[in-house]
Formats: C-alpha cells, sequence, structure tokens
C-alpha cells in the first residue's frame, strides 16, 4: 500500500503500558493491511541482546542495537513498533539521527511513578524497593522524560482502544499512512 516506513519508538517506565500498546497498534495496522512488527524485550531481550543487563552502558547499548534492527526493518519496507524504556534522552536522540527526519515518531506513555508501581505486574517494583533489584528505572536508576516527542499518550488516564485511536489519527492527520 501507499505508506511509507517507519519506526514508532514507544518510551516510558517499566509498567507505563508500551508494550500492550505496540502490540494493539500492530493488530490494527495488520487489519489495513500495513504491514509492521513489534520489538520489545520478548524478542530483543531474550535473544539478539541476551548478553546485556541494566547498567547504563548495557542499557545505551540495548537502544543502539535495537535503533539499527528497527532501520533494517525500516529499509525493508516495514513499519516497526519498538517498546523499551530507553530511559536516556541521548540514546533516544541517537536513534533518531540514524533515520531519516520523517522515519522517527517518538511516543512518550506517560504514566506516574505511583500508577507503575500500583499495576507492577511482575512484581518488580516491590522487589526493587526490598533491594532485590538494583537500579531500576523510576527507583534507583533514573528515567529522562522525552522533552518534545510526536506524541504524548496519557495512560493512566486513556484506554488502550482511546490511545490506539489517538496514534492511528496523528498518522493519518500527517499523512504517515
Ligand atoms: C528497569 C528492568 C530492570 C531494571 C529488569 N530497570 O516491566 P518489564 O520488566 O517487562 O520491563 C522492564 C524491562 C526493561 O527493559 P528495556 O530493554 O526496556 O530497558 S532499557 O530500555 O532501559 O534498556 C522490566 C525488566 O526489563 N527489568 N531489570 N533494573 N527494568
Amino acid at each position: 500500500s501507499g505508506h511509507h516506513s517507519f519506526v514508532l519508538w514507544f518510551t516510558g517506565l517499566s509498567g507505563s503500558g508500551k508494550s500492550t500498546l505496540a502490540n494493539a497498534l500492530n493488530q490494527k495496522l495488520f487489519n489495513e493491511n500495513i504491514s509492521s512488527y513489534v520489538l520489545d524485550g520478548d524478542n530483543v531481550r531474550h535473544g539478539l541482546n541476551k548478553d546485556l543487563g541494566f547498567s547504563e552502558q548495557d542499557r545505551k547499548e540495548n537502544i543502539r542495537r535495537i535503533g539499527e534492527v528497527a532501520k533494517l526493518f525500516v529499509d525493508s519496507g516495514q513499519v516497526v513498533l519498538t517498546a523499551f524504556i530507553s530511559p536516556y534522552k541521548e540514546d533516544r536522540e541517537l536513534v533518531r539521527n540514524l533515520l531519516e527526519h520523517d522515519e522517527f515518531i517518538e511516543i512518550y506513555v506517560k504514566c506516574s511513578l505511583s500508577e507503575c508501581e500500583k499495576r507492577d505486574p511482575k512484581g518488580l517494583y516491590k522487589k526493587a524497593r526490598n533491594g532485590e533489584i538494583k537500579h531500576f528505572t523510576g527507583i534507583d536508576d533514573p528515567y529522562e522524560e522525552p522533552e518534545n516527542p510526536e506524541i504524548i499518550v496519557h495512560s493512566e488516564e486513556w484506554s488502550v482502544e482511546e490511545s490506539v485511536e489517538h496514534i492511528f489519527q496523528y498518522l493519518k492527520n500527517r499523512k504517515f499512512l
């Protein structure tokens, strides 16, 4: 179909809803006959990046490799959805600069730490508070908020359906789709 290829880069705290939203939007794009693919912890941190942990240097390398892989998918003509915390502004900018200016759409999945901690789907915040996990984003490791993301999703207030619709309408209005 007549769309070009680009990256939808979801960033936000653990538990903010990045993967859920990326997968829901991926399904919607499939229904619209648009070829897309989700990169997230499940298919990247367990494979390509399984040598990496959560130190600052490893997170940087994680994001760098994901950016390069996303670029390959864009070159192959697909829409790529990535769901990684990507806590450092510098690393997100590095990926932005790997791509053409209209190929990188940063989506800030905004959710308060207290809400993410309340959701705690994997019990990781609890472990971080107990000191069982060190350097956990938002607890004892930084998250640098995007200053100028293309899209902000208010995941505390919006349903998954509303959030997906918001992103989809952005893409339509800006002629990405
Ligand atoms: C943050 C961690 C950590 C630490 C393990 N800090 O909720 P999840 O489980 O599924 O998402 C988190 C995921 C973060 O990996 P990313 O590749 O997205 O991070 S980054 O972009 O910063 O490289 C969480 C789990 O891994 N996890 N330890 N210390 N999240």
